[in-house]
């Protein structure tokens, strides 16, 4: 039994490991959350109690990281502004949380030698071309493109920094796009999923050519979870499933799925900068770690999403409103 300390608990890919590690193992986690506008307590409604405690903070606090931290046997460090158009928007919050909260995180494990495992994105590497046969490897030049995956790597380089100089036992690991329950509907799947299901269409940026390497949310869980348990102190491990697809396929796949005419989607405004494709090459983790994904049927995967979405409105509808008006404002 491990007593673990999940930053970003409350939102998407921190609630699904919390959901995860309570149905895989018997850690208690206490979960240090700002419940910025991504943040949902809702998401861990159905969490046992005696396996969960709750801490609304801020990670850039560094009295309240400090004492949470002295009582945790491993920090996973989810917390991040995580979405690309809010940071081409304003890029502050991002620097703050992203960059300075990680740097507080670090200092504390090095005060207190907590074992620490730096939750990243394949963002970091730059984008590929479409026709580029290249996948990312654990050793392909960091080339962040948006304000978003420049912190993200600058926080990448705090915890190798960390290791080296200080001695910290940290992994990291940087995943492909996540899909699944509980994320935020300003993001691609979960935007059109609801404005389908608000009788909106569905919004592509630009051609919708743009490739993304999808992964279920309880995918990047068991990895993280292995990482933890067997990685090696101080490497990076890559996380996907090879589930390359262009955004166009996804929406059409949704249109699909929901009873719609496939072409029933709107092209809008492009996003600056918009990075051309992802792609993970995964094998470091499979072959020295033994890891698996376990949901292999995008497809599937999908309409189980779907399905989420349909019957938890009340989950998702009250940002909904607030979450279009900026996007309209953009003309997105
Ligand atoms: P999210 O935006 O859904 O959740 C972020 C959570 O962090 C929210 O609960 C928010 O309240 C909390 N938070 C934000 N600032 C905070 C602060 N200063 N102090 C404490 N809590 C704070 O993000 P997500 O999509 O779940 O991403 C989680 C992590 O996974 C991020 O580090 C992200 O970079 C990484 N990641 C995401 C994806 C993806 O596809 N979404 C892919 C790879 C990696
Ligand atoms: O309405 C939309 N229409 C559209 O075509 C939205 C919101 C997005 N898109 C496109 C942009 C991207 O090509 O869909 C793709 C996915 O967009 P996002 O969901 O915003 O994700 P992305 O920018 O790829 O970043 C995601 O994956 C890596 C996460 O948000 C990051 O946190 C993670 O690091």
């Amino acid at each position: 039994m491990m007593r673990l300390l999940v930053t970003g608990g409350a939102g998407f890919i921190g609630s699904n490991f919390v959901h995860h590690v309570v149905a895989h193992t018997d850690h208690h986690v206490t979960v240090l959350d700002a419940l910025t506008y991504a943040g949902n307590i809702n998401s861990l409604n159905d969490i046992p109690e005696d396996r969960i405690s709750f801490v609304e903070g801020d990670i850039t606090d560094e009295a309240v990281v400090d004492e949470l931290v002295a009582a945790a046997d491993a920090v996973v460090h989810y917390a991040a502004e995580s979405h690309n158009d809010n940071s081409l928007h304003d890029p502050r919050p991002f620097l703050d949380t992203n960059v300075v909260g990680t740097f507080v995180l670090l200092e504390a494990v090095r005060r207190h030698d907590v074992r620490f495992h730096h939750i990243s994105t394949d963002e970091v590497y730059g984008d590929l071309e479409l026709d580029d046969p290249a996948r990312f490897t654990e050793s392909t030049p960091y080339n962040p493109s948006s304000p978003y995956s420049s912190t993200k790597a600058g926080s990448d380089l705090l915890v190798r920094a960390w290791v080296r100089s200080f001695g910290v036992r940290a992994t990291i690991s940087n995943c492909s796009n996540n899909y699944g329950p509980y994320q935020h509907v300003e993001k691609f799947i979960p935007r059109q999923i609801t404005n389908i299901l608000r009788g909106q269409r569905p919004r592509l940026y630009g051609a919708g050519l743009n490739v993304r390497d999808w992964i279920h949310a309880d995918d990047h869980s068991s990895a993280v979870l292995t990482i933890l348990d067997r990685g090696s102190i101080g490497e990076t491990y890559l996380i996907g499933a090879d589930g390359e697809k262009n955004n166009r396929e996804v929406v059409e796949l949704l249109l699909t799925l929901m009873g719609q005419p496939h072409d029933a989607y709107d092209h809008v405004m492009d996003r600056p900068g918009h990075d051309l494709r992802y792609a993970i090459d995964s094998s470091k983790l499979r072959v020295e770690l033994g890891w698996e994904p376990k949901f292999r049927n995008f497809e599937a995967g999908l309409a189980s999403t779907v399905d989420w979405y349909r019957d938890n409105e009340q989950w998702w509808s009250p940002a909904k409103d607030a979450t279009e008006a900026f996007y309209a404002a953009k003309g997105q």
